[in-house]
């Protein structure tokens, strides 16, 4: 059986709940359409995080590699396109705070998903979920984290799905910051419907 390292973060900013690591959580030692999931929490923090998901890529040596982030306000599942070389943004959660420094100073500007993108967002449409793909990561953690992820397999020549996705808030944690929010049933199973894609 293959493996896949599914990555969550942790609670980040103004927001007290991160649904990603619940599912990170949920999903870890299960089996899902000829995977073992392997799924690790992150922290939110510049100086740690991308080095964590490298350790972790070590560890597992995984066939593939998904890793998920909130992105608070969106309203729909989105699949990121690309890894920008740039760090910034607001601060992290131990108060440092980047101002458009590269990642790598000699890494490409940018990394396209080795995630089958286009068939997720398909495939999670079909079932009754709405879902895009975003043409931006932003330049904080997430961005960060799927830089490192791209640019490890890269340096590695390991030709592997890898990639991140982006949901919307929980109900939980709308209830806590207004803002657009889905279940977190209905969260967990559109990971899974991704995974599917792979
Ligand atoms: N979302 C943040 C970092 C951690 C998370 O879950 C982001 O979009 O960069």
């Amino acid at each position: 059986m293959k493996k896949l390292l599914l990555t969550g973060f942790e609670p980040f900013l103004e927001f007290p709940i991160n649904p990603t690591t619940e599912i990170a959580d949920t999903l870890n030692g299960t089996e899902l359409h000829n995977y073992q999931i392997v799924g690790e929490v992150l922290s939110v923090d510049f100086q740690k995080s991308g080095a964590q998901l490298v350790e972790f890529l070590k560890k597992h040596n995984p066939d593939a590699v998904v890793s998920l982030g909130l992105a608070g306000g969106r309203n729909c599942i989105t699949p990121e396109r690309i890894a920008i070389n740039c760090n910034d943004g607001p601060v992290d959660n131990q108060g440092h705070q980047p101002n458009g420094e590269k990642i790598f100073p000699e890494g490409p500007d940018g990394y396209f998903s080795k995630l089958p993108i286009k068939q997720m967002v398909e495939k999670l449409k079909e079932a009754g979920f709405p879902a895009k793909i975003s043409n931006t990561a932003g330049a904080y953690l997430c961005n960060n984290v799927m830089y490192h992820g791209l640019h490890y397999m890269a340096e590695h020549k390991l030709d592997r799905p890898a990639g991140f996705i982006h949901i919307p808030a929980s109900h939980a944690l709308a209830l806590e910051k207004n803002m657009p929010s889905w279940s977190q049933e209905d969260l967990l199973e559109t990971v899974k419907l991704t995974i599917e894609c792979l």
